[in-house]
C-alpha cells in the first residue's frame, strides 16, 4: 500500500488538530491537552468503500503541529516531504483567510509539486450570507495550479471534513 504524508497549515486556532480529531477519531471535543511538538496520525483511506470511480488503498500520515505555535514560524522540515497539503482558515476571521496566500506559498517552496486543499473552517458559526460575504473578500487563489478543491467545513458536525481527506487520496492513488 502507497503511504501518503500530508500536512496541516494555517494559522493559530483555525482548526487544524480539530479537523484531524474529526476525520480520524470522528469526534469533536471543546477540550483536549496539546502537546508540544509534531503529532502524526495514520489513517488508511479505502476508496473503494467511498463513491469514488477510483479503486484502492493510501496510508495517510497525517501531520499536525502541536503546541504553542501562535508567534512560531512553521519549520520548512515539517513540511518536507509532504505529498500534500490541507491549508485552513477560519471564517470568523478575516485575517486568516486573507493569510492563505502565505502558507501555500510556503507549501509550494518545500514541495513544488505538492497538491493543495483549502478549508474554510468553522462554518457552522456563520449563517450563508455571512458566510457568502466573508468568501467574496477571500483573496483570489486562481493563480494556484496546485489547488485541488476548496471545501468550506465544520470540525464540529463534520461537515465536508472527510472530503478533504478523500479528495487528497484519489488524487494520490491516480497520480
Ligand atoms: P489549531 O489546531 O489550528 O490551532 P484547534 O486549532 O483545532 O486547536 O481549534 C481551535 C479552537 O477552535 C478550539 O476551541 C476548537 O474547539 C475550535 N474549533 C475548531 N474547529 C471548529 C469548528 O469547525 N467549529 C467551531 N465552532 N469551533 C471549532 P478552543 O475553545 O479550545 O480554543
Ligand atoms: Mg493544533
Amino acid at each position: 500500500m502507497i503511504s501518503k504524508k500530508i500536512c496541516l497549515v494555517g494559522d493559530f486556532g483555525v482548526g487544524k488538530t480539530s479537523l484531524i480529531r474529526r476525520f480520524v477519531d470522528k469526534q469533536f471535543s471543546d477540550q483536549y491537552l496539546s502537546t508540544v511538538g509534531v503529532k502524526i496520525s495514520r489513517k488508511i483511506v479505502d476508496l473503494t468503500e467511498l463513491n469514488s470511480e477510483k479503486t484502492g488503498s493510501v496510508q495517510l500520515l497525517i501531520w499536525d503541529i502541536e503546541g504553542h505555535t501562535k508567534f512560531k514560524a512553521i519549520a520548512p522540515s515539517y513540511l518536507q516531504g509532504a505529498s500534500g497539503v490541507v491549508i485552513v482558515a477560519d471564517v470568523t476571521r478575516l485575517e486568516t483567510v486573507e493569510r492563505l496566500p502565505e502558507h501555500i506559498n510556503l507549501f509550494l517552496s518545500v514541495n513544488p509539486k505538492g497538491c493543495i486543499v483549502i478549508a474554510f473552517n468553522k462554518i457552522d458559526l456563520l449563517d450563508s450570507t455571512e458566510l457568502e460575504h466573508l468568501l467574496k473578500l477571500a483573496p483570489n487563489l486562481k493563480q494556484y495550479d496546485q489547488i485541488l478543491s476548496s471545501y468550506k467545513t465544520s470540525a464540529k458536525t463534520g461537515d465536508h471534513v472527510d472530503r478533504i481527506f478523500y479528495e487528497l487520496s484519489e488524487h494520490f492513488i491516480s497520480s
